[in-house]
């Protein structure tokens, strides 16, 4: 289960997407749920990038964070573990990249160039798993540890949230935006 209490305001577009990671048998069934909106993003807040890169580490032979979100560009794949990791991603059945990481400390940067939820394995390993929501907008948020989510400055209109969690894939609901209004939602994801 998500519960969000967005807080939408500004000026007019009309998707959003959210995403979210679980196990079922633990915890992680809270950490993410993530919105985006797919259009009109000119017309809505600056995409702003981060400062440094995002990572994919294969840590302990696991991937850390087990779900993340991030836009569009650099991504860097990192091994901290001194084992073989064959690191490969997808977006549903196509390839994003496929890579050896043979030594420990190893990193390697990648441009991850569409939006989707991105599914990332190992071959060394085959319980390795995890996600990384690629965003092209600036109107996507992961979920904090409680469930809630933010996303600031939407542009007023009617929008779609998607919300994406692991274990009970989307669900997607109808949100109207009003200016200078916050709006809250609540979502219940289950199976
Ligand atoms: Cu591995």
């Amino acid at each position: 289960m998500c519960s969000h209490g967005p807080c939408l305001q500004a000026h007019g577009v009309e998707k959003i997407f959210s995403i979210g990671p679980i196990s079922p048998e633990e915890e992680k069934l809270l950490e993410a749920c993530l919105p985006e909106l797919k259009k009109n993003i000119e017309k809505g807040k600056a995409f702003a990038k981060p400062a440094k890169p995002p990572e994919i580490e294969n840590l302990k032979c696991d991937f850390h964070p087990h779900v993340q979100a991030m836009p569009t560009g650099d991504v860097v794949i990192v091994n901290s573990d001194p084992v073989l990791h064959n690191t490969k991603s997808f977006f549903d059945r196509t390839p994003v990249f496929n890579l050896a990481l043979p030594n420990q400390g190893q990193r390697i940067t990648r441009s991850v160039k569409r939006s989707g939820i991105m599914r990332i394995e190992c071959d060394a390993h085959g319980w390795m798993l995890g996600w990384a929501y690629v965003a092209d907008n600036p109107y996507y948020a992961i979920t904090q540890k409680d469930g809630t989510f933010t996303i600031a400055d939407i542009p007023p209109g009617g929008y779609t949230l998607v919300a994406w969690q692991e274990f009970t894939g989307p669900i997607e609901v109808s949100v109207t935006v009003k200016a200078k209004e916050a709006t809250s939602i609540n979502l219940e994801l289950k199976k």
